[in-house]
C-alpha cells in the first residue's frame, strides 16, 4: 500500500531495507501491538475531549438529558472503533504523524457524479485508470447515499444515509472503491448532507405520522405565526423552485396539519440541531461512512443548521460549536478522516469554517473558496483585476492545519457573493456589478463572449446566479458556434483567434485554482472542455433546475480524442501540464501563504507564494484579451529584493530558457490570458 508519507526518492531504497529488517525484529510483537489500538482510541478519547465537551455543553448542557446524552456518545464511539477495520487505522495513524497529508502540492482533486461518468460504482473502478492517467488524488464523488425517489436535487434530499444508491451500488461497492484508492494514496470525498433530509427519511416519515419524539426531529409548526416572524429576515435559496422557507403539510401529525421547515426544496426537510438526538443520529453517520474508507465528508449546507430569529439563520455561532464537538468525536475514532464544509456565504462568513478565535484547530480542515472562483468569474467578464485584488487581500490567511479547496466550476451555481463594501472600495456598485456579471455570461451583454443561464432570478430583489460550464461561459461554445458556421463574411483566421482565446481563458481560470493556494478541484469534463448540456430541458424530472446543463455526462468518445492533435487534444494536454507543473512546485503546498499584490497594471492580477522554507513564487495573470505590460519592479518586490537581478525560471515551462525580468519600471510583457508562475532560477 503506498501511503502518503513523503519520501525523497534517494531515501526510498535505504528505508526498504532498514523496514525489512525492522518487521523482521518484531514479528511476534506486532500481532499482539493490535491490541494496543484501544490504548491509542483512549489517547485520542482524552486528547480531544475539551474539543468536545466544550461546545456540545455550550448547546445542550440546559437539558435534563443531557447526562444520558453524554452515555450515548460515549457508546456510539466505542461501537465506531470497535467496527473500525485494521486498514483504515493504520491509515489513521498515518495521517496522524503528516497532519498536512492533504495540504501538500502534490493533492489534486476531482469531482465526478458516478452515474454520468461511470454508469455505477463497478464502472467507476474500471474508469479509475482515467483519473490516475490525470493523476488526481482526491475524488470527490456526487451525492452517492440513497435518495428519495423522484426528484432529489441532484442527490441532496437523501433517504437513508446508510444505504447508496442503488442505481450507483451497495454499500461494499463503495468500500471496495476506497479500499482501491487507498491502495495507491488517493482519497475518497462523500456528501453529507448534515441540514435536512428527504421528507421520506426514516425520521421525517414518522415525524410525518405524529410521533412525538421524531417531531423534535425537524422544526415544525402549528400555524403561520412563527413561519412569519421568521420570514422578515430570511432570504429564499431556490425562490423560482418553491417560494419561503416553509411548508404545509394538511395530512401532518394525524390530521392536525404543521408547517415544516424546508429551507431548499418541498422535500428537503431542515434537522432541529437544537435536539441532540439529532446530533447523535448525525454522528452516526459519520462514523458509519468514515468506517467504510471515506476519506473526507463534504458537509452540505452547514451555514444553515442552526436558526436564529431576527437573522437570515446563517452562519450563527452555534454553527460552529456543532461543526467543534463534531469533529473532536470523528476524530477520537477516525483522525484521518477530514471534514469539508460547503459553506457558499459572504467572504467574511468563510474563514470561520476553518476554525477561528476558540475554535482554532478545531473545526473543518478545509473549506470551498467560494470567493476566489466568484472573483476569477468576476474578473474575466469585466477584464479588471481591482476588486478581486482588493477583496483577497482582505481575507485572512488559512489557519494553521486547514487549507482551502480552489476551483473554477462545479455541479452548483455560480451565486456572485460581492459585498458592498469591497465593490466600494473600488469605485463599484455591488448591486450592478452582479447585474452585470449575470447579463454578461447569460450572453446579454454586448460583445459578451459567454453562453450561460441565470438561475434562480429572485423578482423581489433583482438578484440572479449563473449556471453553465466553465467552458462555455469562457466562450468556447460561442467560438465553435462560428467556427461551423458558414456565415458569409466571417473570416477563419478570426474564428480560429475566438477559439484559441476561450481555450486561454479556461487555462487561465485553472492557473488560479492551481496556484492560489489550497486543494485545486477539477470539475469532471473541464479537462476535455465539455460544453453546456441541454438535454436536461427534455428530463421531467430536471427540466426546471438548470443547473443540470453544468452536470453533462461525460463524452468517452471526445475522451478518446484527447491525445491527439485536435482542440480536446490540445486543452487536455495543457490541464496535463498544469496539474504536473503544480505537483513539481513546493512553493504551492498548503502551508504557504499567499499575498496578492497590485501589479499597476488594472488587467493583470498578481500574488506571491511564501512557503515556510524561504522559497517564494511569485505569479501573474492577464485578464484580458490584449497583450499586457507590468513594471518589473512591481514583480521584484514580491519577490524581495535578495533575488533581484537573477533570472526567473516559470514553474510550467521548465524547460524553456529563464526569463530576465526587467528592473524597476522596465516593462515585463504577458500575453493574451497567459499567466506565469516565477521563481529564481536554480544558480548553475
Ligand atoms: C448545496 O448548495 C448543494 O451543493 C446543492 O446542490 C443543493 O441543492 C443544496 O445544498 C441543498 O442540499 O444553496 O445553490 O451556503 O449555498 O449549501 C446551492 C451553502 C446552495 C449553500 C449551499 C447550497
Amino acid at each position: 500500500m503506498q501511503n502518503q508519507i513523503y519520501m525523497s526518492p534517494e531515501n526510498q531504497g535505504v528505508f526498504l531495507r532498514f523496514k525489512t529488517q525492522l518487521l523482521a525484529l518484531v514479528q511476534t510483537e506486532r500481532v499482539k501491538l493490535q491490541a494496543r489500538d484501544w490504548d491509542f482510541f483512549m489517547l485520542r478519547v482524552e486528547r480531544y475531549f475539551g474539543d468536545f465537551y466544550d461546545p456540545f455543553s455550550r448547546l445542550y448542557a440546559g437539558r435534563e438529558d443531557f447526562e444520558q446524552q453524554l452515555v450515548a456518545i460515549g457508546e456510539q464511539l466505542v461501537a465506531a472503533f470497535r467496527e473500525r477495520k485494521h486498514e483504515l487505522k493504520l491509515l489513521d495513524f498515518e495521517r496522524e504523524i503528516t497532519p498536512n497529508w492533504f495540504e501538500r502540492e502534490t493533492m489534486v482533486g476531482g469531482i465526478y457524479y458516478v452515474d454520468r461518468f461511470a454508469n455505477d460504482l463497478k464502472g467507476l473502478l474500471e474508469h479509475l485508470a482515467y483519473i490516475k492517467e490525470l493523476d488526481l488524488n482526491y475524488i470527490h464523488l456526487m451525492p452517492l447515499l440513497k435518495p428519495r425517489a423522484g426528484q432529489n436535487d441532484g442527490g441532496y434530499a437523501v433517504e437513508d444515509y446508510c444505504q447508496v444508491n442503488p442505481l450507483l451500488g451497495s454499500m461494499s461497492d463503495l468500500e471496495d472503491l476506497a479500499g482501491h484508492l487507498h491502495a495507491d494514496g488517493r482519497s475518497l470525498c462523500i456528501d453529507l448532507v448534515v441540514n435536512h433530509t428527504a421528507k421520506e427519511h426514516d425520521w421525517a416519515k414518522r415525524a410525518r405520522s405524529g410521533e412525538t419524539k421524531y417531531l423534535d426531529y425537524y422544526l415544525t409548526f402549528d400555524d403561520r405565526t412563527l413561519p412569519d416572524a421568521y420570514e422578515q429576515t430570511l432570504p429564499q435559496v431556490f425562490p423560482d423552485f418553491k417560494p419561503g422557507n416553509f411548508t404545509y403539510y394538511p395530512d401532518m401529525a394525524g390530521g392536525q396539519g404543521k408547517w415544516v421547515w424546508t429551507t431548499f426544496n418541498e422535500y428537503q426537510w431542515d434537522l432541529n440541531y437544537h435536539n441532540p438526538a439529532v446530533f447523535r443520529g448525525m454522528l452516526d453517520y459519520m462514523l458509519f461512512l468514515a468506517n467504510r474508507g471515506v476519506d473526507i465528508l463534504r458537509l452540505d449546507a452547514v451555514p444553515f443548521m442552526w436558526k436564529r430569529m431576527g437573522t437570515n439563520c446563517q452562519n450563527q455561532p452555534e454553527v460552529h460549536e456543532l461543526l467543534q464537538a463534531f469533529r473532536a468525536l470523528v476524530r477520537m475514532v477516525a483522525p484521518g478522516v477530514l471534514f469539508k464544509a460547503e459553506a457558499i456565504v459572504a467572504p467574511y462568513d468563510l474563514i470561520h469554517y476553518l476554525g477561528t478565535g476558540s475554535h482554532i484547530g478545531r473545526e473543518c480542515e478545509i473549506a470551498y473558496h467560494n470567493s476566489l472562483m466568484v472573483l476569477i468569474w468576476s474578473a474575466l467578464a469585466s477584464r479588471k483585476v481591482a476588486l478581486m485584488t482588493h477583496s483577497l487581500m482582505q481575507i485572512p490567511p488559512t489557519p494553521p492545519g486547514t487549507t482551502w479547496v480552489t476551483y473554477v466550476r462545479l455541479h452548483d451555481d455560480i451565486g456572485w457573493a460581492i459585498t458592498p463594501e469591497n465593490a466600494g472600495a473600488v469605485g463599484e456598485n455591488d448591486f450592478l456589478h452582479r447585474r452585470f456579471l449575470n447579463e454578461f455570461y447569460a450572453g446579454i451583454f454586448p460583445g459578451s463572449f459567454a453562453t450561460g443561464e441565470v438561475f434562480q432570478f429572485d423578482t423581489t430583489t433583482g438578484e440572479g446566479r449563473m449556471s453553465g460550464m466553465t467552458a462555455s461561459l469562457a466562450g468556447l461554445e460561442q467560438a465553435l458556434a462560428e467556427v461551423g458556421s458558414s456565415k458569409v463574411g466571417g473570416h477563419e483566421q478570426a474564428k480560429q483567434q475566438q477559439l484559441d482565446l476561450a481555450v486561454r481563458r479556461i487555462l487561465l481560470l485553472y492557473s488560479v485554482a492551481f496556484s492560489y493556494g489550497g486543494i485545486p478541484l477539477i470539475y469532471m469534463g473541464d479537462e476535455i472542455g465539455l460544453l453546456n448540456d441541454y438535454t436536461f430541458r427534455h428530463e421531467p424530472l430536471k427540466k426546471d433546475d438548470n443547473r443540470w446543463m453544468h452536470r453533462p455526462p461525460m463524452d468517452w468518445a471526445k475522451a478518446e480524442e484527447r491525445h491527439g492533435n485536435n482542440l480536446t487534444g490540445r486543452i487536455y494536454g495543457e490541464f496535463r501540464a498544469l496539474i504536473a507543473a503544480r505537483k513539481h512546485t513546493l512553493e504551492l503546498d498548503g502551508t504557504s501563504t499567499v499575498q496578492p499584490f497590485w501589479t499597476g497594471n488594472e488587467h493583470v492580477f498578481g500574488y506571491v507564494r511564501y512557503h515556510p522554507t524561504g522559497r517564494r513564487l511569485v505569479i501573474l495573470c492577464n485578464f484580458s484579451e490584449q497583450t499586457q505590460l507590468v513594471a518589473g519592479g512591481r514583480v521584484w518586490d514580491g519577490l524581495g529584493t535578495i533575488t533581484s537581478g537573477q533570472n526567473l525560471q516559470d514553474v510550467r515551462q521548465p524547460h524553456s530558457p529563464t526569463v530576465t525580468l526587467p528592473l524597476g519600471d522596465n516593462l515585463f510583457e504577458l500575453e493574451p490570458y497567459q499567466t506565469v508562475w516565477l521563481k529564481p532560477a536554480k544558480v548553475v
